[in-house]
């Protein structure tokens, strides 16, 4: 079984709160509607019933996680913030601060009903799968309603109120000397690298759209401060990257962390707006070559905890990630969609695979080259 040509056969931990896909971020937000904005809702629960109608929960443990408690959340946010969130409603908002935006709620971080119960259910299942990987029962644990990558210790933002990755990631480094955090978002993984950006005993690797784009942060001169100098890795991308493209950037990058670093456990946040046609993102992957992420990560043979994110294009962000599940499982999925609850969403093909579509590629092969070489460089400064 040890044979390094067949894939070894995971534990897989599975998180899934069923209110997780139940919250409407805001009236007339568009996100209330069938194609919400922001990821609360129907797309978690889209995913985890295509999970359910292919078999695959008989193939993994699933768990139930219990919210995340105020105490939790302040390993990493300030107390006063956390106090102003577990408060806060749609009606007391203009009361209960003398200052909203000093929280920065609003337009994209909505005062909506139940924002606070949504937010501790997304961090409790990954604090969950974080604890299940330090006990060593499971090799690999998910949690589709976590990876808001974006939350501060004392404020919103793009749609993320508290940050279930840094938390889960203060798990891992009780029982983990060093963790290798890894974005596939297509939005920078701002709120992950500030909050490690002193200490080499977390690595962030983020892949992301640069230029002209939210957050703003993440360009290639950023590497770290302090103790930190190094351990953060941003690899800046035009619009367009194709599944060739990426593979072309992820392998030999993550090759070189995992090779340089040597991290005991990964953290993947799998953000499926990076998939082509998808509302806000502006690449051009498809769901196999979204997948390749993880299928090269199982290959180092580390445990890993595997997140959710952003996905605005609702029906392939639930075929992206059921997939995702089966492939943590080793299970293969026909590509023929099975009935479920959401079917007529996954029309007119009714296949299992998001192809890449026609959009033009603006990331030449001679940028993608220098921008990992340049990476290479950073990593080879790393002692070992
Ligand atoms: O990574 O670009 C921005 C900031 C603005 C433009 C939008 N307005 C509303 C605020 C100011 C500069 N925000 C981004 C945030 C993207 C967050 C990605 C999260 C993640 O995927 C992880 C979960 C943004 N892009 C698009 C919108 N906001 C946006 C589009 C449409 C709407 C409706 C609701 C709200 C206001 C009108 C909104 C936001
Ligand atoms: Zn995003």
């Amino acid at each position: 079984d040890n044979a390094p040509t067949k894939q070894r056969k995971d534990r897989v931990a599975y998180y899934y709160h069923a209110d997780i896909g139940h919250y409407h971020f805001a009236p007339g937000h568009p996100m209330k509607a069938r194609t919400p904005i922001i990821p609360a809702l129907s797309f978690r629960a889209m995913t985890h019933n295509l999970v359910v109608n292919y078999g695959l929960h008989q193939k993994m443990e699933i768990i139930r996680p219990n919210p995340a408690t105020l105490q939790e959340m302040t390993k990493f946010h300030s107390d006063e913030y956390i106090d102003f969130l577990q408060r806060v409603t749609p009606e007391n908002v203009s009361d209960i601060s003398k200052n909203p935006q000093k929280f920065n709620v609003g337009e994209d971080c909505p005062v909506f009903d139940g924002m606070f119960e949504f937010s501790a259910l997304s961090a409790g299942g990954s604090l969950a799968a974080a604890a299940k990987l330090n006990r060593g029962d499971a090799d690999i644990a998910i949690n589709w309603g976590g990876g808001l990558h974006h939350a501060r210790r004392g404020e919103a933002s793009g749609f993320c109120y508290v940050n279930d990755i840094v938390l889960s990631i203060l798990e891992l480094l009780r029982v983990h000397q060093r963790v290798v955090y890894i974005d596939i978002d297509v939005h920078h993984g701002d709120g992950v690298e500030e909050a490690f950006y002193g200490t080499d005993r977390v690595m962030t690797v983020s892949f992301h759209k640069y230029g002209e784009f939210f957050p703003g942060s993440g360009s290639l001169k950023d590497t770290g401060m302090g103790k930190g100098k190094k351990y953060a890795v941003n690899c800046p991308l035009r619009d367009g990257m194709d599944d060739a493209s990426y593979k072309s950037v992820f392998r030999p990058i993550m090759s070189a962390v995992m090779q340089f670093y040597r991290p005991s456990v990964v953290v993947l946040q799998c953000g499926a707006d990076s998939l082509a046609g998808d509302r806000l993102g502006c690449f051009n992957l498809s769901m196999r070559g979204h997948a390749q992420a993880l299928e090269y990560m199982k290959t180092f043979n580390v445990p890993i905890l595997m997140l959710g994110g952003g996905g605005y294009t609702i029906r392939n962000v639930a075929r992206t990630w059921t997939y995702e599940t089966a492939l943590a499982v080793g299970h293969e999925l026909p590509t023929e969609l099975p009935f479920n609850d959401y079917f007529q969403y996954y029309g007119p093909e009714y296949k299992l695979d998001v192809p890449s579509g026609n959009m033009e590629n603006l990331n030449n092969r001679e940028y993608l080259e220098k921008v990992v070489s340049i990476i290479l460089d950073n990593l080879r400064d790393l002692p070992h």
